[in-house]
């Protein structure tokens, strides 16, 4: 029985990934850096998750490999907290909305005592300011576990923040679904055993989805019910 449903953040609960871009380029202006990524190079960097395994792959890219570097992953570190410090605050300065559905999905699951929670690879503030903007303050309440980019080191397509939420939860897999948008998000549910349907995106569209049990374009007119015949079909 679907017992619960797993959100994943990033492309999913929004598209905020024009918004992470936006914060990258900011942080490297700020620090005086030329380096500017366009959105068919953050395409292919997204390939990596993690904003600061991100920026050290690009790093590798020109050829400055931070492993050299003594103070490479400190200068990263700097970096990524100015990018999140400006990607929170357009996020509160309400930039991103939620995806078309969402809202609904989340209400309705709710008023049918389906389970909520999170599992994301992105930084702990980013989900609180993402939900409280769109939602309210007390919406972070609404997801019983949120497993972010803090709880597990190794991060999605690895299936560690699945098995974290899952065990916070005390669910077996089967029993619940993972909402996702990329390739390596359906990896790291279906590495888990979750089963999982995408809603694509700009930046996500022409992944690989094979081991998803759908494919849709949004959660648009989305209820339980169509995820429910999903995940019957299925499992
Ligand atoms: C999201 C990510 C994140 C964001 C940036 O992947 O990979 O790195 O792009 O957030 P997913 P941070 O949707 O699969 O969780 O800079 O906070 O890492
Ligand atoms: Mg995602």
């Amino acid at each position: 029985k679907m017992q619960a449903l797993i959100f994943d953040v990033d492309g999913t609960l929004a598209d905020t990934e024009d918004a992470h871009r936006h914060a990258f380029n900011a942080a490297f202006a700020e620090a005086g850096l030329d380096w500017s990524w366009d959105q068919a190079l953050y395409k292919e960097l997204l390939a990596v998750t993690g904003g600061k395994q991100r920026i050290r792959a690009y790093m590798e890219q020109l050829f400055l490999p931070p492993a050299d570097d003594p103070g490479g992953a400190q200068r990263i570190a700097e970096l990524h907290a100015r990018k999140t410090a400006f990607f929170v605050e357009a996020l509160k300065g309400g930039a991103v909305p939620l995806r078309p559905g969402v809202e609904a999905l989340l209400r309705e699951s709710r008023d049918a005592g389906v389970r909520l929670a999170i599992a994301t690879t992105t930084t702990p503030v980013n989900v609180r300011a993402l939900v409280a903007a769109n939602l309210g303050e007390e919406a972070i309440n609404w997801f019983e576990v949120i497993g972010d980019g803090g709880v597990v080191p190794r991060l999605k397509p690895l299936p560690d923040v699945y098995l974290w939420v899952l065990e916070k939860m005390r669910l077996d897999a089967g029993d619940c679904l993972a909402i996702e948008d990329s390739a390596n998000g359906v990896a790291a549910a279906r590495a888990a055993r979750v089963p999982v349907v995408v809603t694509r995106n700009m930046y996500t569209q022409d992944h690989d989805f094979s081991g998803a049990i759908g494919v849709l374009d949004d959660l648009q007119g989305v209820g339980l019910n169509a995820l429910g015949a999903l995940y019957a079909a299925a499992c």
